[in-house]
């Protein structure tokens, strides 16, 4: 498994609570199309939810977010 450093845990987090606009903590498929639909068709964002959305509960967690990632950084 893939360790973050510090400062790529820092952008993570920064990351997250940019999205989490009401900071509860999760980020709701809402919040995350809102800010991926300015760059991305309805389609696209669809499926980039459904990929980092693993249990399918309709929320990002921060672990999920985490998750994708760490995945985003191992494929570079
Ligand atoms: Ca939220
Ligand atoms: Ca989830």
């Amino acid at each position: 498994m893939l360790e973050l450093t510090g400062e790529q845990l820092q952008l993570a987090k920064n990351a997250f609570h940019a999205l989490d606009k009401d900071r509860d903590g999760t980020l709701t498929v809402g919040e995350l199309s809102d800010a991926l639909k300015r760059f991305l068709s309805d389609e696209t964002v669809d499926q980039i939810i459904g990929k980092i959305n693993t249990d399918g509960d309709g929320k990002i967690s921060w672990n999920e977010f985490l998750q994708d990632y760490k995945n985003q950084l191992e494929n570079d």
